[in-house]
């Protein structure tokens, strides 16, 4: 199943000359405003996030899982869904996979697909949080961290497998996500744990090509509900540091203590050079629960100003790999991925409106009232028109929501996988 040019071509001639409409009404309000409209139109349409392998299924959780139809059961399909979302957004031009999830029998052949959507293959995640079938060893009372030597140096060369097979790819960063942790106090102790985990992520680091990146993700709670061993971005970021320069934190928006300030650990993250890699998500309650913007915009758009001003004035931070991490538990995958790269881009284009020149000039007077009005102004306007605009001028759909649905999308999947087809994944 792949979108058809012509029909999306005939779908976007409908929206037109609506979308002329409150695109000249914003750009000429912008314009006078001083702002570098076509600047801030070339960024919305270069900024791409991969869309992780497993989050094209349907989700669940362990009191059970609701299967969506037509749900991708192959690499190959799954790299098709991401052409999908790709052809319609413009926005998703990457895959990241996870392994042994999705470990490719013919790398030619699964390449010439992702080439044919014009998608590049993004940051490679292991996986030592589940005992994989015939391994030796078990994870169960952890993995890099484990106090059994042999469960340590399985895990490591697991990650080494991962890279070859990035590599393989053309992929260029490794993401470490651990679940590491204890559910009792007493059950572990934290320093052997740590001590573990800072000599195994070393390791793996010394197996990293000269041009890849290693991203150290951290999360506080889940699946341990005691203590996690990279619980915040202190740990991973001192465990980046320990490995060297190619090391980096990678901050996941749903893997915050409830009101941590995220804008401010992204400033300091990139102030210091080592924010690597970003996950996308909202939550109301906890990690990847729900649509990226749906809960929190404000916050998102807040964040979204120290990433664009870091992007401009932190040489030292590399461009960060972004990548969406979310669970769709009972919506259309795909649909919630639209609506999660809409709400990104809203965020995003809401930051570039920002006066970063006369938010300075405002910090230093002190004028705090002067501060907020700047950061607000830039919040409440609407910029779904150049969002539209940034789609169209790559190919993609105005609205890409209504033209999934009136190209009926998902129908065509069944159709081609049947109704009860299921998707690895989380
Ligand atoms: C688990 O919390 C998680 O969502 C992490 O955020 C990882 O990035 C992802 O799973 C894949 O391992
Ligand atoms: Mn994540
Ligand atoms: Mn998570």
């Amino acid at each position: 199943m792949r979108v058809d040019e012509n029909q999306l071509e005939g779908i976007n001639k409908e929206h037109l000359s609506l979308h002329d409409d409150t695109y000249n009404f914003l750009g000429n309000m912008l314009s006078k405003q001083g702002k570098d409209v076509d600047g801030i139109l070339k960024k919305l349409a270069d900024f791409q996030v991969a869309i992780p392998s497993w989050a094209l299924g349907a989700g669940g959780t362990r009191f059970g899982r609701f299967g969506f139809q037509g749900e991708p059961s192959t690499l190959e399909q799954k790299i098709d869904d991401v052409g999908i979302l790709h052809k319609l957004t413009q926005t998703a031009g990457a895959i990241s996979l996870h392994i042994p999830w999705d470990v490719p029998s013919d790398y030619k052949a699964i390449k010439e697909v992702a080439a044919s959507h014009d998608i590049i293959f993004d940051a490679v995640n292991s996986n030592t949080f589940q005992d994989q079938k015939n391994a030796k060893e078990s994870y169960k009372f952890g993995s890099l961290s484990n106090i059994n030597k042999a469960s340590r140096d399985q895990a490591i060369a697991h990650n080494i497998d991962v890279i070859n097979i990035g590599d393989k790819l053309g992929s260029k960063s490794l993401t470490i996500w651990l679940a590491d942790g204890s559910n009792f106090p007493g059950q572990s102790n934290f320093q052997h744990v740590l001590q573990n985990t800072e000599d195994s992520v070393k390791e793996i680091y010394k197996a990293l090509p000269e041009d890849w990146k290693m991203f150290i993700e951290y999360k506080p709670y889940e699946p341990n509900f005691y203590s996690t061993v990279i619980q915040d971005w202190g740990t991973s970021f001192m465990l980046a540091n320990a490995c060297g320069d190619k090391a980096y934190s990678l901050v996941d928006l749903g893997h915050h203590l409830p009101n941590t300030n995220i804008e401010q650990i992204v400033s300091t993250l990139m102030m210091k050079g080592k924010l690597g890699g970003f996950h996308f998500n909202d939550s109301k309650y906890g990690d990847d629960d729900v649509t990226v913007g749906s809960i929190k915009p404000y916050s998102l758009f807040l964040i979204f100003n120290s990433l664009v001003y870091g992007m401009e004035n932190n040489p030292q931070n590399p461009y960060p790999a972004w990548m969406i991490d979310a669970s769709h538990n009972i919506k259309d995958p795909l649909e919630d991925l639209i609506q999660s790269l809409e709400a990104i881009q809203e965020a995003y284009a809401k930051a570039l409106l920002i006066d970063q020149d006369q938010l300075a000039a405002a910090q230093k007077d002190n004028d705090v009232v002067k501060c907020q009005e700047i950061l607000q102004n830039a919040y409440r306007t609407d910029v779904r028109p150049l969002i539209e605009k940034a789609r169209i001028s790559r190919g993609g759909a105005i609205n890409p929501i209504e033209t999934y649905r009136a190209l009926k999308v998902r129908q065509g999947l069944i159709k081609e996988r049947g109704i009860n087809s299921v998707a690895s994944g989380l």
